[in-house]
């Protein structure tokens, strides 16, 4: 593996579902692993899960871990090639990556979209940068279109809990007073689709995801529609990404807030989110604080979506 953005990264979901569930059990097994090897973490956006999950990772399989906050400490950084830096930026991406390359041996960037150029963010501008410039296997740690390590948690932790083989998955949209990336739904609609899962998408008319990442899921527009009878509702916001909307907030219906009467259409169904998650928008505290609420072992469970991924590097390596 060089790089890890997409489910076609780790191959056999299978395979990769069993790691996850033995190194779930024997987390420290593979120290030996990443002796004498540093990872790079470098933080162009805020983070509490992504930043502690993946250092823990990394510490069981026994790597240095160095954190950098672009945006606390390092020099404001030029992204665009051509530009006279006359302004305020004092170092050009172009030397900064290859520089943090020569410290490490493993780099994950979180990088959001910027909704300034949708053609920017779906080319994965940033991260295609540290890809090519850095020297160094990389990995996506939420970069503009996806956020792999929160699919690949959410899959594990679906399949910690599914009563049924071919589990009722709902992704269903929620409001939020700002504008927020597609990249947790782009990648959980990815890797749902592909499992068997009977795997549903519901959002108001104009949230359409790309076909890249919704391939063929069925889209129902009625929410209470689409939660009959499902037995895991993963509710997210994001912004519009359809044509000139992209990156907009078209929608601010609170009855899409997922409350007890939705969760009462479902299968006695849990309620996922990946958070940071604003309470009595996206999701009642009641739905939170039920016995049925998973969000703190999905959140558990990037720890080992994680050391899986690393692992995977490391070996390659040795
Ligand atoms: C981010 C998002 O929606 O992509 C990170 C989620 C993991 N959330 C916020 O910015 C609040
Ligand atoms: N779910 C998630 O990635 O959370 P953070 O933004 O806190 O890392």
């Amino acid at each position: 593996m060089k790089k890890f953005l997409g489910v076609q990264d780790i191959g056999n979901l299978h395979d990769a579902v069993a790691e996850a569930l033995e190194v779930k059990r024997n987390r420290f097994a593979y120290k030996h692993l990443g002796q004498d090897k540093t990872l790079l973490m470098i933080f162009f956006n805020n983070s509490l899960r992504t930043r502690l999950s993946t250092q823990k990772a990394a510490m069981n399989l026994g790597m240095n871990v160095m954190v950098l906050d672009v945006n606390q400490g390092a020099w404001k950084l030029e992204t665009e090639r051509g530009v006279v830096m006359d302004g305020d930026k004092s170092e050009h991406l172009l030397e900064a990556i290859p520089v943090m390359g020569s410290f490490c041996d493993l780099i994950g960037v979180r990088s959001f979209a910027r909704y300034e150029s949708k053609e920017d963010d779906y080319s994965e501008k940033i991260l295609q940068q540290f890809i090519r410039y850095s020297g160094k296997p990389v990995f996506s740690m939420e970069s503009a279109t996806v956020h792999p390590l929160q699919a690949f948690a959410d899959l594990i932790t679906i399949e910690e809990h599914k009563r049924t083989q071919r589990p009722k998955v709902v992704l269903t949209w929620a409001p939020h007073p700002k504008a927020l990336p597609q990249a947790v739904p782009n990648s959980f609609a990815q890797w749902m689709n592909a499992t068997d899962y009977d795997f549903v998408i519901t959002h108001p008319h104009g949230y359409e995801l790309a076909s890249e990442f919704a391939g063929n899921a069925p889209v129902e527009y009625n929410q209470d529609k689409a939660l009959e009878g499902a037995d895991f509702v993963y509710a997210k916001n994001w912004a519009a990404y359809s044509g000139d909307n992209y990156g907009k907030i078209l929608c601010q219906d609170r009855s899409w807030t997922i409350d007890d009467r939705k969760m009462s259409l479902t299968n006695d169904g849990y309620f996922m989110h990946c958070l940071p998650v604003r309470r009595n928008m996206i999701v009642t505290d009641s739905v939170i604080e039920s016995p049925n609420s998973l969000v703190i072992p999905e959140a558990a469970n990037r720890e080992i979506s994680a050391e899986v991924v690393i692992k995977r590097f490391l070996e390659e390596m040795s």
